[in-house]
């Protein structure tokens, strides 16, 4: 008799928390490859980001988000609402929070989405914190249990640390088919990843303001099966910032390029040359029909 397949489950699960919390790192520690940018610097995720990750039984679609936080500026505002309409579209929510934060991250979440949304709480960065201050934490957070449906602790730089957190999710995924292909990685295009990677460059390559003011668009893209063409203009927002972008003699652009083409040929496995161009476009992230145009759809 043939057997009947195994039961399977699958859903949407998305990753908040607020910024430099390590989201984006625990979306590329669950996949085991590099697919979203990582940056020391707050805000450096602006848009969604989703992950097919295949655990045993389960499909699990992670979605990355932007920090929550708040700030005035328009771009901000985009990326506020990608975390929050990420939370309504998933069907349970990883709340991240630092394992030496205090609790107000926490209960802010839980006023924000009125304690309706089903969540699993993550400790994360517990390598930077002593055993004795993380059950000082946990039972803290214990008054909440009610609130929660899992608390788990991690690192998310160590992967060891994660089977748990995979166990807890698969036992909250509602049972169905599987949504993917189980061979996808993401539902995001090359070129978006591309753009992350050189965004990820600028943001740990140049100081202050200018990773804030500044975004990629990749103008064109040919692969053979040896060598990726990339040719990307990097955006910002004021003539004062081009001369630091390049630096002397060039200098600055070609080590950002050359970490960002690091970065790419690791993940497609393959020779990348990367060609990239400056571009002054005052105060794009600020007006509403630039940031629609460069991808970053406000309504
Ligand atoms: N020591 C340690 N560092 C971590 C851990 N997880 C993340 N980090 C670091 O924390 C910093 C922020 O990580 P991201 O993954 O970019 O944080 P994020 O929450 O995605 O930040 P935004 O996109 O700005 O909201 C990076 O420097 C990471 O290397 C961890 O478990 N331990
Ligand atoms: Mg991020």
């Amino acid at each position: 008799m043939p057997q009947s397949p195994d039961t399977t489950y699958c859903g949407f699960v998305s990753i908040i928390g607020r910024p430099n919390v390590g989201k984006s790192t625990l979306l590329n520690a669950m996949m085991q490859e590099k697919l979203a940018l990582v940056s020391h610097k707050a805000n450096a995720t602006r848009k969604r980001l989703n992950a097919i990750a295949m655990y045993k039984n389960a499909q699990i679609i992670f979605v990355d988000t932007p920090g929550l936080h708040e700030k005035e500026k328009l771009l901000n505002q985009f990326m506020l609402q990608e975390a929050i309409k990420a939370i309504g579209d998933s069907d349970l929510t990883l709340f991240l929070a630092d394992a030496r934060d205090s609790l107000n991250h926490y209960k802010e979440f839980l006023t924000m989405t009125k304690g309706e949304t089903p969540h699993i709480l993550v400790l994360n960065k517990i390598d930077q914190t002593t055993h004795a201050d993380l059950l000082k934490k946990l039972s803290e957070y214990a008054q909440y249990q009610e609130s929660f449906l899992e608390l788990v602790s991690i690192s998310a730089t160590d992967a060891s640390t994660l089977t748990t957190l995979f166990d807890a999710i698969t036992k909250h995924l509602p049972e169905g088919p599987y949504l993917y292909d189980t061979d996808l990685l993401t539902t995001e295009t090359t070129a978006d990843i591309y753009k992350e990677f050189i965004r990820e460059a600028l943001f740990n390559g140049l100081s202050d303001e200018i990773p804030y003011e500044s975004d990629v668009v990749v103008n064109e893209m040919n692969e053979s099966p040896k060598l990726i063409n990339i040719k990307a203009t990097i955006i910002i927002e004021k003539d004062s910032q081009k001369g630091i972008i390049i630096g002397k003699k060039g200098a600055t652009i070609k080590r950002i390029g050359q970490n960002a083409r690091h970065t790419i040929e690791t993940f497609a496995e393959k020779k990348v040359f990367l060609e990239l161009f400056v571009k002054v476009k005052r105060g794009w992230s600020k007006n509403r029909r630039d940031l629609s145009e460069m991808g970053y759809e406000y309504d």
